[in-house]
């Protein structure tokens, strides 16, 4: 018997620039993803755009044309709500226009209003990845003050305008990959020796907390039944110490800050205890005012929004790498991995509810959780995802686990429920989706949609509200 609460919210979550392309269109201004051809962790991109370099974000999977037909593909699987960002440069080109573009405004408004006719509840990250470019070249994006009170204007006037429509918000994607990614998820450029780049994240990820109180705040006053949350990558806080050894044991705990941090300010409305120990010891000497402080303890967010993809294993003095879903860490020979070598573990996702249950005791959101696999057309015109099929059913399971446990738990997004631009890799082999679209990692194909087996899976399961599992 599942669990599940009867209004849990079961759905997808995408994000524009992995989707939509048609990068210019209607007066949108380019974004960061846009001069990224091999994907967020090729490192720091330039600004100008190559004619003969491939760029993924520039058609993606044209959802910008067809989500009329995906989205009905979507609520085929009975999906509750769909999640998926608003790309900041189709409202504000640059960022810094005093008015937003009609056409951006318009274009999400249908697509809110097609979701809603179609029985899903908008989900929406306000900055995915996705910040106009122009912020990074003037300003050198979250390292500069400047841009809170450009991101308070976007808010308004996405607040007034999708306040309607839109019931659950999120104000940035994987605030915490500022630390590992910080191009992408904080739009900077870091410079300098590592000391001065820890500076540079560390004040950019103070200043999304002032953004993001702004933000809570003007949704208060705009549309006062909304539900505020966050987004943090907690696929780096299910951290195993790779040996019994107490010094593996506790620089484990210290790396799971890493991901913590950032949810214990926002949810919490003040900095935890250890940040002191973090500034003292590598001597960062942060802008942060009293006014900013007293702004982000009055407005706290109102849920917990997470990615989780998969586990890591840590020893301490061992350097490690940042990714889209966490630490690059030691070997598990208990785990399978995926083609990507992401270990999958659905315990790992039990636990990480708990320990996230009994740290902030506000409701958590899974926003993203998927497998990205190799998938193949074959003769039949079907495509036979077992792997997808078993990570989907394993980690609903671990979910029905962690609620029977007494976790309280709104909703489930999968990642990628069509097939999408990786964000790490920039290639579309690396697939996600319930729906297979046809287009190669050179831009090649007819991206023509074919239904998974995975997909009536999916359906199942949210028919049954979990019980299929
Ligand atoms: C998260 C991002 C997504 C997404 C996902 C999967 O970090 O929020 O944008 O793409 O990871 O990562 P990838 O596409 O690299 O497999």
């Amino acid at each position: 018997m599942a669990s599940f609460p009867k209004n849990f919210l079961w759905g997808d979550a995408i994000a524009a620039n992995q989707a939509e392309g048609a990068w210019q269109a209607d007066g949108k201004g380019v974004d960061l993803a846009d001069v990224i051809s091999k994907g967020i962790m090729s490192g720091t991109p330039s600004s100008t755009i190559d004619p003969d370099t491939y760029y993924p974000s520039h058609e993606a999977i044209d959802f910008y044309h067809r989500y009329h037909d995906d989205l009905e593909l979507m609520a085929g699987m009975g999906f509750k709500c769909f999640r998926t960002s608003i790309s900041w440069s189709r409202i504000f080109p640059t960022g810094e226009e005093t008015e937003p573009n009609e056409a951006g405004l318009a274009y999400y408004q249908d697509m809110f209003e097609t979701m809603r006719k179609l029985g899903m509840e908008p989900v929406v990250t306000i900055s995915h990845y996705e910040t106009p470019l122009n912020l990074i070249d003037k300003y050198n994006g979250w390292d500069s003050k400047k841009l809170i009170p450009l991101y308070e204007r976007y808010c308004k006037v996405i607040f007034e305008r999708f306040g309607k429509l839109v019931h659950y918000w999120m104000t940035f994607n994987e605030l915490n990959n500022v630390m590992t990614i910080p191009f992408a998820a904080g739009a900077i450029r870091v410079s300098g020796t590592p000391q001065h780049q820890l500076q540079q994240k560390y004040q950019a990820a103070h200043n999304m907390f002032v953004a993001n109180a702004h933000a809570n705040k003007l949704a208060k006053a705009i549309m006062p039944d909304a539900h505020m949350g966050i987004m943090v990558s907690m696929s780096g806080a299910v951290l195993y110490p790779a040996t019994p050894n107490p010094a593996d044991v506790f620089a484990t705990m210290n790396l799971q800050r890493r991901s913590f941090f950032f949810a214990d300010t926002q949810l919490n409305g003040e900095y935890p205890r250890y940040f002191e120990r973090i500034k003292r010891e590598n001597h960062l000497q942060l802008d942060i005012t009293a006014d900013e402080l007293a702004l982000i303890k009055q407005y706290p967010s109102e849920y917990l929004g997470f990615s989780y993809y998969r586990s890591s294993v840590y020893a301490a003095g061992v350097s490690t790498a940042g990714s889209t879903g966490g630490v690059l860490g030691e070997d598990n020979p208990y785990l399978e991995k995926s083609d990507w070598g992401w270990p999958i573990d659905p315990t790992g996702l039990r636990y990480l509810l708990n320990v996230l249950q009994d740290r902030y005791h506000k409701p958590l959101f899974i926003v993203e959780n998927g497998l990205g696999d190799v998938d193949t057309v074959t003769a039949d015109g079907h495509v036979h995802d077992q792997n997808r099929i078993k990570y989907l059913q394993d980690h609903v399971q671990a979910m029905n686990d962690a609620i029977e446990d007494g976790c309280d738990v709104m909703g489930y997004t999968w990642w990628g429920p069509i097939d999408i631009v990786s964000a790490g890799t920039g290639e579309m082999k690396k697939r996600y989706g319930f729906v297979y679209v046809d287009k190669d990692n050179e831009g090649r194909g007819t991206l023509k949609r074919i239904k998974k087996d995975s997909y009536d899976v999916y359906h199942e399961i949210i028919m049954t509200n979990g019980a299929s599992v």
